[in-house]
């Protein structure tokens, strides 16, 4: 036989096969890639990386040269909820069924830097993940888990001096010295100003903090990791692959420049840098995307000439993607995951996190977490991929995406680098504007089912199954922790623990010093993660955001929709009736950060001709109701995603009637189990609309409460 294998034979049976040209099949994605139907040799000609070795620069093939043949992945699943008593329950047991590494959760009181009993964080506490005061909090976390022999990551990043001066102070208590403490530190703040929000101080203060832990470990911990440099939550946040590879990467060099910024040697730190991305359900493209990171990490590091080659090493920790999980049909949840963890790993991950399946409704239970944990045992142990390193290497497709994503994001870290750098385009807000924008559009594909999802917006149940979820006592866990605190302070030296607050103080107003050295002092003096945030905040200050809502981003996606167009001729005989546009509220109450869903509904209710104030960040009840009643609002709408609803939902019902605003519909979003609806409906709310609720359908719906057409839906 001898067939004609060129291209164009191809494109002649590809045509006949279609009847249409097969460019028609290209798939273009949110990156603005244009995935074609076919790859062949041509495409991979002379791309300089293919050329290349696992173990060496630029490390596009792995940071190690035997890969999981040599050591496998770590599973490190991301936990704590509660108490550190249960935390630490839970991360021994899950430590005996497999787990290999720890990885920290802490409630969103501690992110903030709050103790359990102010009254900003009443429905927060143990939460969302662990509360912790003190290192009396620290050291029972991580009784009888050994922390010279298992690695620790801790995700905090705005308290986080006093959560690593506790941790160090927890271990030398345990007998182990800081010098061998080994895990991992988020403090990554960059990002947190862009998506995920749990800052404390403004950004240069913030930079500072993370400067002063890179300078403290380099010196203290060699075996602990300083930073984890996060995608992840750009994903979650709606971030297209290329802007979570740009922006990460650009928030990485700009701490490579604080650290040096401090005098420090590039080899002394950097080979000590982490990262961490999402891995969603874009399957090659993903892969694709760990093996690009590296490449462009180590381009973007030879600019600072490191003597060391582990300098110029990317090494990461991946999630699976909690925003592609859903309510509906939640069992899907298992595969997705188990396909995004296949990729994560064809990829080339060093740790790994899995959801659990009841992500979009409520944290893991102990059923859940054990099919998350052991669909990467099954990855590691029956599938053989741990067997051969970088296996995608040498494809046609995912090496082609490897340079277009490498490509895109490099161009875009370029703009970055025009702007002066991430913290000076971070606070102008070019990244997070893109990113919000990117969720809106992706919001409106999925609204419009021009993105399918199965079980959500194609293959839908008639009857969804209820199933257990956790759901964490608050005020137990509240009443707890404050009577913890009390003890420890009814126990400590005072004076010991004045001076030592003083000091830090000093530290933070002078510049001069490093703040995680001084805090040490003050964790040891028992001194609380809410006094040694409040000491720096009184040289620092709050942080204060202003939201900013995207506009015709939404509406454009829907042009000529008839179901969109009817809204906005409903909206319109209503501003007749009213004198004036129906006029909503989205509030966020609390110190809950996920803000995803709440920007991409202002921005959505906006288009279609609502008047939107869209609440700051962090209001109390209290505060909300105030803001409600002064803009003369008809809707209240909470977005709740860190299940502080059943306390805050009443506070705000009756923080409402207090202030005359009674006839303002209350109606909540985000994640809020089906179990709680009745409960939230009792108490006076009108609506609870759940994840997956199409942006128009939610729209109605309050359009039919401001019309009295029904009472709750
Ligand atoms: C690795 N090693 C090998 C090897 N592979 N040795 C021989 N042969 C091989 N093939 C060695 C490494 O050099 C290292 O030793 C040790 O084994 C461990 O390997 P590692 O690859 O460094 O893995 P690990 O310790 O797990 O570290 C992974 C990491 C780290 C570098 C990515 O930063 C990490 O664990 N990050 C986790 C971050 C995390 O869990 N974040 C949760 C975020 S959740 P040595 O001596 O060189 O160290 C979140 C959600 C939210 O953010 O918003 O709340
Ligand atoms: N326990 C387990 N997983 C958690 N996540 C967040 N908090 C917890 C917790 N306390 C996971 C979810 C979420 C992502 C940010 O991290 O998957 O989407």
């Amino acid at each position: 036989m001898n067939e004609d294998t060129s291209l164009e034979r191809w494109r002649t049976l590809a045509e006949r096969e279609i009847k249409a040209n097969p460019d028609t099949l290209t798939w273009h994605t949110p990156e603005g890639i244009a995935v074609k139907p076919l790859y062949t040799a041509e495409d991979i000609e002379g791309i300089a990386h293919l050329e290349t070795m696992p173990g060496q620069q630029p490390f596009v093939r792995g940071p190690r040269a035997t890969m999981y043949s040599g050591r496998p992945w770590t599973i490190r699943q991301y936990a704590g909820f509660s108490t550190a008593e249960a935390s630490n329950a839970f991360y021994r047991k899950a430590l005996a069924a497999g787990q290999q590494g720890v990885s920290v959760a802490f409630d969103l009181a501690t992110h903030r830097g709050y103790d359990s009993d102010h009254r900003r964080v009443e429905g927060d506490v143990g939460k969302a993940g662990v509360a912790i005061d003190s290192v009396e909090d620290m050291k029972i976390l991580f009784e009888g888990i050994p922390l010279d022999r298992i690695s620790v990551s801790m995700t905090m990043n705005g308290a986080v001096i006093p959560i690593l001066a506790n941790f160090i102070v927890a271990g030398e208590e345990q007998g182990v010295p800081r010098a061998k403490l080994s895990g991992t530190i988020q403090n990554d703040i960059l990002k947190e100003f862009m998506v995920r929000n749990t800052y404390i101080y403004p950004p240069e203060s913030s930079m500072r903090i993370v400067a002063d832990i890179v300078e403290y470990t380099s010196k203290e911990m060699p075996k602990f990791n300083s930073i984890s440099i996060s995608g992840y939550h750009m994903q979650e946040a709606g971030a297209t692959l290329v802007q979570e590879l740009a922006f990460t990467l650009a928030d990485g060099r700009e701490y490579v420049r604080a650290a040096l910024g401090k005098g420090l040697n590039v080899d002394d730190f950097a080979g000590r840098l982490s990262f961490f991305f999402a891995i969603g359900m874009n399957f090659f493209m993903e892969a694709a995307k760990l093996r690009a990171a590296r490449l462009l990490w180590s381009r973007i590091m030879e600019e600072f000439q490191p003597k060391r080659p582990s300098s110029l090493m990317l090494r990461t920790h991946c999630q699976t993607s909690g925003v592609s999980l859903q309510e509906q049909d939640p069992y899907n949840n298992i595969v997705r995951t188990a396909f995004e963890a296949m990729s994560a790993v064809l990829g080339g991950t060093q740790s790994l996190h899995t959801n659990s399946f009841d992500e979009a409704i409520a944290l893991p239970t102990e059923f859940s977490a054990r099919i998350a944990r052991n669909t990467q045992l099954i990855l590691q142990h029956e599938t053989g991929v741990t067997k051969v390193v970088d296996p995608l290497a040498g494809s046609y497709y995912v090496e082609t995406l490897t340079k277009e994503l490498a490509d895109a994001a490099w161009k875009l870290i370029e703009e970055v680098e025009q702007q002066g750098g991430m913290t000076k385009a971070v606070v102008e807000g070019l990244p997070k504007r893109l990113i919000e924008e990117a969720a809106t559009r992706r919001q409106a594909a999925v609204d419009r089912g021009d993105e399918v999802i199965v079980g959500v917006n194609r293959y839908r149940l008639e009857n969804e199954q209820q199933f257990d979820i956790l759901d964490i006592d608050n005020k137990a866990v509240r009443d707890a922790q404050i009577t913890r605190i009390h003890k420890t302070r009814r126990q400590r030296d005072p004076k010991r623990v004045a001076g030592a607050l003083a000091a830090l103080g000093e530290v933070a107003a002078s510049g001069k010093g490093n703040l995680l050295e001084t805090a040490v002092e003050a964790a040891r003096a028992r001194a609380t993660v809410g006094e040694i945030s409040d000491a720096m905040r009184e040289a620092f200050g709050d942080h204060v955001a202003v939201p900013k809502v995207v506009k015709q981003v939404y509406g454009a996606a829907y042009k000529g929709d008839p179901e969109y167009e009817t809204l906005v001729e409903r909206i319109k005989g209503i501003k007749k009736a009213l004198g004036r546009s129906p006029k909503v509220m989205v509030a966020k109450l609390g110190q809950d950060g996920h803000d995803r869903g709440a920007k991409i509904i202002a921005s959505a209710f906006g288009d279609i001709g609502f008047e939107v104030v869209a609440g700051p960040l962090f209001q109390t009840p209290e505060e909300a109701a105030d803001t409600a009643v002064v803009s003369k609002v008809h809707v209240i709408g909470v977005s709740s995603l860190a299940a502080g609803h059943k306390t805050l939902a009443p506070q705000l019902v009756e923080a409402l009637k207090a202030r005359g605003g009674e006839n303002i519909i209350i109606v909540a979003g985000g994640v809020i189990p089906r179990q709680d609806h009745k409960f939230l409906i009792d108490i006076g709310v009108s609506a609870v609309f759940g994840p997956g609720t199409p942006v128009l359908e939610a729209a109605g719906s309050v359009l039919d409460l401001m019309e009295g057409k029904r009472r709750n839906i």
